[in-house]
């Protein structure tokens, strides 16, 4: 018997060890470009808030068109109707963009897709320090085909 529970403590063990080794290794990942991180880390500390809901049968972002400036941080919310995710169209980005999304995006499903956020309230957040200014469209993975879609424009 207490040769079982040791093993059965050690798988635990085993398997707890394995997914914080793959977690740290998605952390440590270094940022596409190479930039140190002292580099990356000009931040303006405005935070912008959009909503990603299902109002009035529609799934959408509010706001819909948002202008921030380089530096500042987009916080999105689902507020209603998820799960919901931000997905940058990589043809409908600035040049150079995908690489600075790529290192800012944390749990990404493809090279510039959030995670869908299940979560009632969860929240999704992106940095855009360094991040080339020009104009960002992105959609809603689950809801793209019923028009959930919008429009970040950086300015330097
Ligand atoms: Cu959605």
């Amino acid at each position: 018997m207490r040769h079982l529970i040791a093993a059965l403590a050690i798988a635990a063990l085993a398997c707890g060890g394995g997914e914080k080794a793959g977690q740290q290794a998605q952390q440590a990942a270094p940022p596409a470009g190479g930039q140190p991180a002292a580099a990356a880390a000009t931040t303006t500390g405005t935070v912008h808030e959009v909503k990603m809901e299902l109002k009035d049968n529609k799934y959408q972002f509010d706001p819909a068109t948002l202008t921030i400036k380089v530096g500042d941080t987009v916080k999105w919310i689902n507020a209603s109707g998820g799960p919901h995710n931000v997905s940058f169209y990589p043809d409908k980005i600035p040049a150079g963009a995908a690489d600075v999304l790529g290192a800012a995006m944390a749990n990404r499903m493809g090279p510039v897709a959030g995670p869908l956020i299940t979560d009632s309230l969860g929240v999704y957040q992106i940095s855009f320090a360094n991040a080339p200014a020009g104009t960002y469209n992105y959609y809603c993975i689950p809801h793209e085909a019923l028009g959930m879609k919008a429009t970040l424009i950086i300015q330097p």
